[in-house]
C-alpha cells in the first residue's frame, strides 16, 4: 500500500492579532481530527458549524466557526477543514499544537496548500502563478490580470497553441506512415505549413506585447533625465512627496541612480533619478552618466527636464517623452504646448505632469488587451516554442523528412506543455511554489 500522505496545517490569515485567525487542514486525517477537535463532532460537508475546539486533554482551544470540505471538490481536491478562531497567538497556537500531535499531520511547507491542488488537477501550473499574483497584487490592474489568470484565459491560450502543434506532429506522423504513397507527403505538409506559419505568427505577436503584462504585475519604469542642476532630483522629491534625493546647487550631485515605488494612474511605478548628462571629468560621476542613459534606454517613460540654467533645447527627447521646463519662478520665458512648465520649488505645474504621466501610463497599460504574459518564465518557454517552431517550418521547406520536422515541433509542443504543467515540470514545480506564503 502507498505510503499515507501527510496531512498538512497552517494559518492561513495574516498574523496575529487579527480579529479573525484562520487555520486550515487538508490531508487524509482531516475527518479524524475533525470529529475530535469540533466538539459537536464531524460537521456536514460545506456548512459552517459554531462551537467549540477541543484539544486531546479535551480542554478549550476557542470557540468559533468550523467547515469540513470533502475532497474532491475542495481547493486541494483532498479532504479539508478550516477553523476560525479569534486571532490571537495563543489561541493560534493551541489550536495549532493540537493538530500536529495528530499522527502524520505536520505544519505545511509556503505553497504547499496551492501544490497539492495543482498535483490534484484542481490548478494548472499557469493557473497557481495567479493565485500567488492575486495576493500580491496591490493595484487593480494588478488584480485584474490575476483573476484572469486564475480563471484560465492565459492557459487557455497556451493550450490552444500546444494542441496546434500536437496537430501538426499527427499530420507528420501520417506522412511518416505511408512513406511509399507518393501524395502523402505533400497532402499532410501543406496543412502542416500552414499550421505552423499560424502558429509561428501567434507566438511572435504575442512575445511582441512592449512587456505590458509585466509592467502592470512588476511595475512600469519612468526615468527622469537631463543636464546637471536642472532640478531633476527635486522633482522626484516633490512627485514622491519626500526628500528621497539629494539636492543640491553643485552640478552632478546625483551619481547613482535614486529609486521611489509610486502609484500613479492605477499602475505601479518606478520612478528614478538619474545623474545629470555631460561630459563628466571624474570616472565616479561618468560611471553615473553611464547608468543614467542606460537607466533611461531600458524606461517605458522618460520625464526629459531642462531649466533656465541649462541648454533650453529638448534635443535628444524621443517623441514620446514628457519635456518639463523647471525653474518657470526664476524666468519667464515662451515654450511650446507640448512643454510643461513647472517649478519644483513652488509646485506650479505639477499638476499638469501628474496629469501627463497619468495619461501615458494609462496608454501604455492599455496597449495590448488581455491575455497578457506576466512573468520571464512564460516570455522565455513562449521564445524557445516560437524558435522550434520557426525551425520546424525551414525544414520543411528545405524538404527534409517527416520525423526531423517532427523532431522540433515536439520540442515546442513539450515547451508549452512544461508552461502549464501537463509534462515534464518536477523541475520548476519547486521554482514556482516556493515564493508563496505558508498556508496557501
Ligand atoms: N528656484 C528654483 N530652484 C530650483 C528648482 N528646482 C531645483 N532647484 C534648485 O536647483 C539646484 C539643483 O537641483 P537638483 O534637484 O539637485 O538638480 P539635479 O538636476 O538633480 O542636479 P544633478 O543631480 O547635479 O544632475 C538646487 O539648488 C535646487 O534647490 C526650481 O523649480 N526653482
Ligand atoms: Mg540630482
Amino acid at each position: 500500500m502507498a505510503e499515507q500522505r501527510d496531512t498538512i496545517c497552517a494559518l492561513a490569515s495574516g498574523p496575529p492579532p487579527s480579529a479573525i485567525a484562520i487555520v486550515r487542514i487538508s490531508g487524509p486525517m482531516v475527518r479524524e481530527i475533525c470529529e475530535s477537535v469540533f466538539e459537536a463532532g464531524l460537521p456536514a460537508p460545506r456548512r459552517s458549524v459554531f462551537g467549540r475546539f477541543l484539544d486531546v486533554s479535551r480542554e478549550t482551544i476557542d470557540e468559533g466557526l468550523g467547515v469540513f470540505m470533502p475532497g474532491p471538490h475542495s481547493y486541494t481536491g483532498e479532504d479539508t477543514a478550516e477553523l476560525y478562531l479569534h486571532g490571537g497567538a495563543a489561541a493560534i497556537d493551541h489550536a495549532l499544537d493540537t493538530l500536529c500531535a495528530f499522527e502524520n499531520v505536520r505544519l505545511a511547507e509556503p505553497g504547499e496548500f496551492t501544490r497539492r491542488a495543482f498535483e490534484n488537477g484542481r490548478l494548472d501550473l499557469v493557473e497557481a502563478e495567479g493565485v500567488a499574483d492575486l495576493i500580491d497584487a496591490e493595484t487593480r490592474a494588478q488584480k485584474s490580470l490575476a483573476l484572469d489568470q486564475l480563471g484560465g484565459s492565459l492557459s487557455q491560450v497556451y493550450d490552444g497553441w500546444r494542441a496546434g502543434l500536437l496537430e501538426a506532429m499527427a499530420l507528420l506522423e501520417a506522412s511518416i506512415d505511408f512513406p511509399d504513397e507518393e501524395d502523402a507527403p505533400d497532402e499532410s505538409t501543406g496543412p502542416v505549413a500552414g499550421l505552423l506559419g499560424r502558429m509561428a505568427a501567434e507566438l511572435e505577436t504575442a512575445i511582441d506585447d512592449d512587456e505590458v503584462g509585466e509592467r502592470i504585475r512588476d511595475g512600469f519604469r519612468v526615468a527622469i533625465i537631463g543636464p546637471p542642476n536642472a532640478g531633476k532630483s527635486s522633482i522626484l522629491n516633490r512627485l514622491a512627496r519626500r526628500e528621497a534625493a539629494i539636492v543640491s546647487d553643485i552640478p552632478g550631485t546625483t551619481r547613482d541612480i535614486v529609486e521611489v515605488r509610486l502609484k500613479i494612474a492605477g499602475q505601479v511605478v518606478w520612478l528614478a533619478d538619474t545623474a545629470g548628462l555631460r561630459e563628466a571629468d571624474d570616472a565616479i560621476e561618468a560611471e553615473g552618466v553611464r547608468r543614467a542613459l542606460e537607466r533611461a534606454k531600458a524606461a517605458d517613460l522618460r520625464i526629459q527636464v531642462r531649466s533656465p540654467d541649462t541648454s533650453s533645447s529638448f534635443e535628444g527627447a524621443g517623441a514620446e517623452d514628457i519635456c518639463v521646463y523647471n525653474k518657470a519662478d526664476l524666468e519667464k520665458s515662451e515654450h511650446g504646448a507640448e512643454i510643461i512648465v513647472l517649478s519644483a520649488e513652488t509646485g506650479a505645474g505639477f499638476s499638469v505632469l501628474e496629469e501627463a504621466l497619468s495619461e501615458r501610463l494609462t496608454k501604455l497599460s492599455s496597449s495590448r488587451t488581455a491575455p497578457l504574459i506576466t512573468r520571464r518564465r512564460h516570455r522565455e518557454a513562449l521564445s524557445t516554442a516560437l524558435f522550434h517552431v520557426k525551425q520546424a517550418r525551414a525544414n520543411l521547406e528545405r524538404g527534409f523528412g517527416a520525423e526531423i520536422v517532427s523532431e522540433d515541433v515536439r520540442l515546442a509542443a513539450q515547451k508549452l506543455g512544461a508552461l502549464v504543467g501537463r509534462i515534464d515540470v518536477e523541475d520548476i514545480l519547486g521554482e514556482v511554489f516556493s515564493s508563496f506564503c505558508i498556508g496557501k
